[in-house]
């Protein structure tokens, strides 16, 4: 259980409206859970990006050095990272990759899947940090302090964050890394809203049960008992709001009933009424003028770009 940051969870359930970090949707439950999302019918950005990335990695690792240092942020199990790396030894003969994922055991796997992917990618070249992304990246560079390093941000994870919190995150990332980087940003792109929805209210519910279980995880974790907590959840509703406005998909779930939380053993309730919604994720999608902003306010500039009319993927640069 990802336990990562119970003051942010507290934070989170006291604000308006309520939140939960999406660290607590990635469990081994939740993890699994999404690996059968990327394989839905309507959840088309996972395919999306990988067919991109099937036509184009010979062009993009054109635009990455050689010698550079290959760093995944959450690198999971790294299946799509071994492509470009392929490419890269065809050209180079060699590659180095440093994977940065807060949980252990998918550092392991992807170790294991990237040997037996990527013909001549050696044990040596690869480091496994386990850590938060920024405090990865810094440790990435003390074990390479002179190397580029090229940022891959795969699976349009940067839609999680809001406008302002993905601006400090590319601002942050350029002071970790350094001037001598780069960043791969891959994004789902606005689109129809029909098809927005769908994709994250599929029809065989695994969506939704992915969304159920990262607040049980949440409410688990403050001490809600599992009795308690099973009969709550037959009250639960999950909805899905497409918003034009903030060109985003929500994941709320409704209290049809309410409930009571003393997190800790002291601590101040934390309630929630009746038909009261909570917003468990969200998921950005971007126009090209999104991605541009988002660069120029932190500190970056797009370099390449290789998009469809689904999804895009870039290379950022730092601005010198
Ligand atoms: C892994 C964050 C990119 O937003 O599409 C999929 C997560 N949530 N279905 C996304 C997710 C519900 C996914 N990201």
């Amino acid at each position: 259980m990802p336990t990562i940051c119970p003051q942010g969870l507290l934070a989170g359930l006291r604000g308006s409206p309520k939140t939960v970090p999406c660290s607590y949707l990635y469990d081994k439950k939740g993890s699994e859970l999404y690996e059968q999302i990327t394989e839905l019918e309507e959840y088309y950005p996972f395919r999306a990006e990988q067919a991109i990335l099937e036509k184009n990695a010979d062009d993009i690792v054109s635009h990455v050095p050689k010698g550079s240092v290959i760093v995944e942020l959450g690198c999971g199990t790294a299946r799509k990272t071994g492509l470009l790396l392929s490419a890269l030894i065809k050209r180079d003969g060699a590659s180095k990759f440093a994977g940065i994922d807060v949980s252990a055991s998918f550092l392991e796997e992807a170790k294991t899947n990237l040997m037996s992917l990527v013909t001549g990618l050696k044990a040596e070249d690869i480091d496994l940090v386990e850590a938060e992304y920024i405090t990865g990246l810094q440790k990435v560079r003390q074990l390479h302090p002179t190397e580029n390093l090229c940022i891959m941000w795969l699976g349009s994870s940067v839609g999680n964050l809001t406008n302002d919190g993905a601006a400090q995150f590319f601002k942050d990332m350029l002071v970790a890394a350094g001037q001598k980087s780069q960043v791969f940003l891959c994004t789902d792109l606005w689109k129809d809203k029909k098809v927005l929805h769908a994709a994250y209210h599929d029809s065989r519910g695994v969506t939704e049960e992915f969304i159920l279980n990262g607040l049980r995880n949440a409410l688990l974790s403050l001490g809600l008992a599992p009795e308690r907590l099973d009969a709550a959840m037959k009250n639960w509703v999950y909805e899905v709001v497409v918003s034009a406005k903030m060109r985003r998909v929500e994941m709320w779930v409704q209290f049809k009933e309410g409930l009571e939380v003393f997190p800790g053993k002291n601590g101040e309730a934390i309630r929630i009424a009746p038909g009261e919604r909570l917003l468990m994720e969200l998921s950005r999608k971007f126009t090209v003028g999104d991605i541009n902003r988002l660069a120029s306010v932190s500190g970056y500039y797009v370099q390449a770009a290789w998009r469809t009319r689904q999804y895009g993927v870039q290379m950022l640069l730092p601005m010198q």
